[in-house]
């Protein structure tokens, strides 16, 4: 496996062990040089591009927050125009970027059923800004706009379901991985482009002060998070899922061990717990291959 990386460079300055830049690595491991890339506004896009200085080793565009996709399908249109069958279009975006932001203009651009590759980033909150609850908080994280106190559990609402929301719109590929698994990351992103046609992947990216982990934690909290059917490693193809990190024989760790390990879960009771236990077993019944 070559670890060498000539599409971003170390040269950023996200957080040492940042868990969105492990995932943009691997992800960056599955392309290939004919690739535009369109960055939607968030900390991807801050961290590796300071001007007058760049990380990125491929054609990279940033615009707006909401536009990625729009772009992108602009960028697409002009390739068409000019013949350009082999150049690949990439959007990339954050979870506040994609579930919430860019939400109405993503749905344009699968509706337009585009040949392009969107990937989010999920940190489970607007990471840049100071962690403001998104779209995607789940139950019980205490965010700066959620917060745990006294009488709040931090954020009561259950994190919206944009896997569903790929898959109702017919996309050719779906899947979901973690920061955890690097290479499961870098083989999606390699099927979804062979495949042709929409695709959306979605990647948990720990994030050390969101999360409250430290900087050597990321890829262990992320491979926690499938260890305990929070967020299994999943793949779609036409629909159907045809694979996933729950078979048969899989043994789920307690979702404590998942929890406990972020200062963003500490203020939890045990009736939150459960309630967090039961999301992951019904997460595990219904992504039994
Ligand atoms: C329309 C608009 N709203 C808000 C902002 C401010 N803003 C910049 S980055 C950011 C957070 C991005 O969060 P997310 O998309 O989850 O990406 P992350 O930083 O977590 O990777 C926000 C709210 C903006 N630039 N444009």
């Amino acid at each position: 496996m070559e670890y060498q990386n000539k599409f971003i460079s170390p040269g950023h300055n996200a957080c040492a062990g940042c868990g969105q830049l492990v995932a943009t690595q691997a992800v960056m491991r599955g392309l290939n040089k004919d690739t535009i890339i369109a960055n939607a506004t968030g900390c991807l896009e801050v961290t590796t591009t300071s001007y007058p200085q760049s990380a990125w080793g491929l054609p990279w565009i940033h615009s707006l927050f909401e536009n990625a996709a729009a772009v992108a399908s602009g960028i697409l249109a002009a390739l068409n125009k000019k013949g350009d069958v082999k150049t690949k279009v990439v959007v990339q975006a954050g979870d506040g970027g994609t579930y919430d932001i860019g939400f109405g203009l993503i749905s344009g651009m699968w509706e337009r059923g585009e040949n392009i590759l969107y990937i989010c980033y999920d940190t489970e909150a607007y990471s840049n800004t100071g962690i403001q609850a998104s779209g995607s908080t789940p139950y019980g994280a205490s965010t700066t706009t959620s917060p745990e106190g006294l009488k709040s559990i931090g954020s009561t609402q259950r994190k919206k379901d944009m896997l569903a929301v790929a898959l109702a719109h017919k996309l050719n590929y779906v899947a979901q991985s973690t920061a955890g698994f690097p290479d499961d990351i870098t083989n999606k992103v390699k099927k979804a482009l062979a495949l042709n046609g929409p695709s959306y992947i979605q990647i948990l990216s720990p994030c050390m002060p969101g999360w409250k982990i430290n900087n050597n934690e990321a890829v262990m909290v992320g491979k926690l998070a499938v260890r305990t059917g929070l967020y299994p490693l999943l793949e779609y193809v036409n629909g159907q899922l045809s694979n996933s990190s729950i078979k048969n024989n899989f043994q789920a760790l307690a979702v404590e061990e998942y929890l406990s390990q972020q200062g963003r879960f500490k203020h939890l009771k045990p009736e939150a717990v459960k309630y967090i236990q039961d999301l992951a077993e019904e997460n595990i019944k219904r992504h039994k291959l």
